[in-house]
């Protein structure tokens, strides 16, 4: 009586609901390297290197703890290419009499695991994904019937719902939420932590030559590649973030510096979104760290709402708003994706940092991604398909439910406010204020016109006024358009030209 478990890329969890309870000995664990999953979009190479050696380190894992597992390598020359072609393979040399999966995160793979009831003659079992607070369910019925979903309230379900960081029915601390407090911009010091370096070992090591050979055209580097590959070392990340990083979490979390990738940020989402590290557990010793009073509420807080908030509110809407969310696109944006995108090389130096250390890495932070790539895309008005591939293939914590809400519809404004209540426009004054990007650029971010002037500036308003058609009823864009308003019409065609003759240079 066999029993064969299907474990995706992303389930590298011990107690991933597919295992919970099996008999060891009756089960067959099926782990897959398939071409398919590693080209739906060109993955950044130390993404793959990451995923694979994090797979391959996983299956050790499990036969350690006593399952027998059946691991394919992408180079084994019978490989089907495909989970289904996989599993075909698998069906042949095991005869399960069960087929038992985790749901899939993501609508592609959805699809493919609904379609093995038909394909195959063995009954096939989906179970729920548990790592996650909120179910489909839990999310859909929250969301029906109200007019606008917005991230706060659903935030402070999952706060009750979990207990975390609350006092009775209160928050704790006195207040639900303490953005305002978390948005100092870093000084140039010192004690900036740096997330622990992992070095490669013999598996990472292997992968590493594999990915240099067949994915070579890739974008990115593996030089600097340094990610924990195992939960043990995944666990020492999370140990590193909570005593040495943490407590400023919460003050710099929208800052920026030049040459300093990672700043008071965990490095920890390529290992949540795995199943390397449990989110929740992760929570819990944050709010600890808070009660034993080592850090401050802004941090704790701050940095609850990232992973109870917002990872499981984009998640809710990814399920929510179907397959076909990937193909809005309300501001009607068509530009192609900047070639510099993918190379690093333009003289905007906020650009060139936050794409040169993605390169590096496979790594940006959040602000990074809104506000710098994803601000510049979403003012030039790039397709948001474009845009969603790059980002899907460029970080190493990317699959698809977490990264298309965050940027279709945060980022790029394209399901029209679904997700954000205003798009994240903003001009060069933001990037100045949040970063030391703008002392060593060759533009200008106090000129708005002529050969110097930071082309964030008149981009911004090109923005407002192309889109004014859609964006004016917004409240929350009231104070943007009361400026355009006031400006002259020589004022606002100067920057209009200025606008045009810069997107001419993109081609
Ligand atoms: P920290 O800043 O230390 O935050 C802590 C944790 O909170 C993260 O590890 C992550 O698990 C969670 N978190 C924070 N913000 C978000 C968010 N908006 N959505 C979901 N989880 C969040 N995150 C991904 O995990 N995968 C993606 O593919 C992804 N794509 C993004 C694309 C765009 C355009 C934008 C604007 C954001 C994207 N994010 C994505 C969210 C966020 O940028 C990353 O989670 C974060 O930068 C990861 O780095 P960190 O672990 O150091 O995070
Ligand atoms: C991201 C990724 C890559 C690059 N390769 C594989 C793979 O070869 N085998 C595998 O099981 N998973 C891989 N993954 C992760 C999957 O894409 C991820 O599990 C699905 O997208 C989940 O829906
Ligand atoms: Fe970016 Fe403009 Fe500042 Fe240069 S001046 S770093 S282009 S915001």
């Amino acid at each position: 009586m066999t029993t064969l478990v299907p474990v995706l890329g992303d389930q590298l969890s011990l107690n991933i609901s597919s295992l919970l309870g099996r008999d060891r000995t009756q089960t067959v664990v099926l782990m897959v390297e398939v071409h398919e999953e590693t080209v739906y979009v060109k993955h950044h190479k130390a993404k793959l290197a990451y995923v694979l050696s994090a797979m391959r380190h996983h299956a050790e894992l499990l036969r350690s703890e006593g399952w027998q597992v059946d691991y394919v390598t992408l180079d084994e020359p019978e490989n089907a290419g495909s989970f289904t072609g996989e599993l075909a393979r698998a069906i042949e040399r095991h005869a399960p009499e069960h087929i038992c999966v985790t749901e899939a995160g993501e609508w592609r793979v959805k699809a493919m695991l609904d379609s093995w009831p038909d394909r195959f003659d063995v009954p096939v079992t989906l179970y729920t994904d548990d790592r996650f607070l909120a179910s489909h369910a839990e999310f859909e019925a929250w969301a029906e019937g109200r007019k606008q979903l917005r991230m706060e309230y659903f935030y402070r379900d999952m706060r009750r719902k979990s207990g975390l960081l609350m006092d009775g029915n209160d928050p704790a601390g006195g207040q639900w939420n303490y953005d305002a407090e978390n948005r100092k911009p870093a000084q140039r010091d010192s004690a900036i932590p740096r997330p622990l370096h992992f070095t490669p070992d013999a598996i990472t090591r292997d992968v590493m030559q594999l990915v240099a050979s067949h994915f070579g055209d890739h974008i990115g580097s593996m030089d600097s590649f340094g990610f924990a590959v195992t939960r043990a070392d995944a666990l020492k990340q999370q140990t590193h973030f909570l005593d040495h990083v943490l407590a400023h979490f919460g003050d710099f979390q929208d800052a920026m510096l030049t040459d300093e990738p990672f700043l008071w940020h965990s490095i920890l989402s390529p290992y949540i979104n795995s199943g390397l590290l449990d989110p929740l557990e992760l929570c819990k010793e944050v709010e600890q760290r808070y009660r034993d009073g080592y850090i401050p509420i802004n941090a704790a807080e701050g940095f609850v709402r990232q992973v109870i908030g917002w990872r499981e509110y984009v998640r809710g809407i990814y399920w929510l708003a179907g397959p076909d969310y990937v193909l809005r696109n309300a501001l009607g944006a068509k530009r192609p994706l900047p070639s510099f995108y993918w190379t690093g090389q333009t003289d905007m130096h906020c650009l060139s940092q936050a794409i040169g250390q993605t390169r590096e890495f496979a790594y940006a932070h959040h602000i990074q991604r809104l506000m710098i790539t994803g601000n510049f895309a979403l003012l030039i008005g790039v397709d948001p398909q474009e845009v969603h591939e790059w980002y899907l293939a460029v970080y190493a914590d990317a699959y698809e439910w977490v990264e298309l809400p965050n940027t279709l519809g945060m980022s790029q404004f394209a399901d029209g406010g679904m997700l954000a209540s205003k798009p994240y426009a903003a001009s060069g004054a933001y990037i100045n204020r949040m970063s030391d990007y703008c002392r060593t650029c060759r533009y200008d971010v106090k000129s708005k016109t002529g050969p110097d002037a930071c082309p964030f500036n008149a981009l911004y308003w090109d923005f407002i006024a192309r889109n004014e058609a859609t964006l004016r009823g917004n409240p929350r864009m009231a104070m943007p358009y009361k400026n355009w308003e006031r400006m002259s019409a020589a004022d606002k065609s100067a920057l209009q030209r200025q606008a045009t003759k810069f997107l001419e240079t993109l081609g």
